[in-house]
């Protein structure tokens, strides 16, 4: 079941920069940096709220390492601004698997690493309705599920 937003995914040219704008326009503080060399990215995490479920919301910032990565080539052709939208579950797995059965498109056969240990998994943004979206199982109910 799907019950928080986890994140927004936002592609940037420069990290630093944009981190700068949302500290200095709106206050949102860096919870977490890292990069992730199998997505390609550079990315800091910026917790807006937490969550019913015992989770959070973040936005993402996200600046590509390498120009043939999905984020350096959506950047590339659309310049900056919103990649994708991100759903929490305490089950990527099994919420991937009714949702392929679905018809969607998903992206993994089998969930990848995301940011802060997550399981992560993504949707075909042209099954969509045009939403490149991700689906996020967080470090701490991939542990209390397993
Ligand atoms: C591509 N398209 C998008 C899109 N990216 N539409 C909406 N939102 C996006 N972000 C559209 C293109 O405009 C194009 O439409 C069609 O999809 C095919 O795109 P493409 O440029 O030919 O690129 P592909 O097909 O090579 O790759 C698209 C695909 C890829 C979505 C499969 O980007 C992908 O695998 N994304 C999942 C991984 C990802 O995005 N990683 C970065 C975030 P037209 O109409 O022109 O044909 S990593 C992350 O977020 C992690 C760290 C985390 O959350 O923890």
């Amino acid at each position: 079941m799907l019950t928080r937003i986890d994140h927004i995914g936002i592609a940037c040219f420069d990290l630093d920069k944009t981190v700068e704008f949302y500290r200095a326009t709106y206050g949102f503080e860096v919870f977490h940096t890292e990069v992730n060399e199998e997505q390609g990215v550079r990315e800091a995490m910026l917790k807006i709220n937490e969550t019913s479920d015992g989770g959070a919301s973040y936005l993402q910032l996200l600046e590509p390492t390498r120009e043939d990565s999905a984020v350096g080539k959506w950047l590339a052709k659309n310049g900056e601004g919103v990649h994708h939208i991100a759903f929490g579950t305490a089950d990527v797995d099994g919420d991937a698997d009714d949702i392929r059965q679905k018809g969607v498109r998903v992206l993994y056969d089998q969930p990848r690493t995301g940011s802060m240990g997550s399981r992560i998994t993504f949707l075909h943004p042209k099954d969509c309705h045009g939403v490149l979206t991700e689906l996020v199982t967080a470090a701490e109910a991939t542990a209390a599920d397993h």
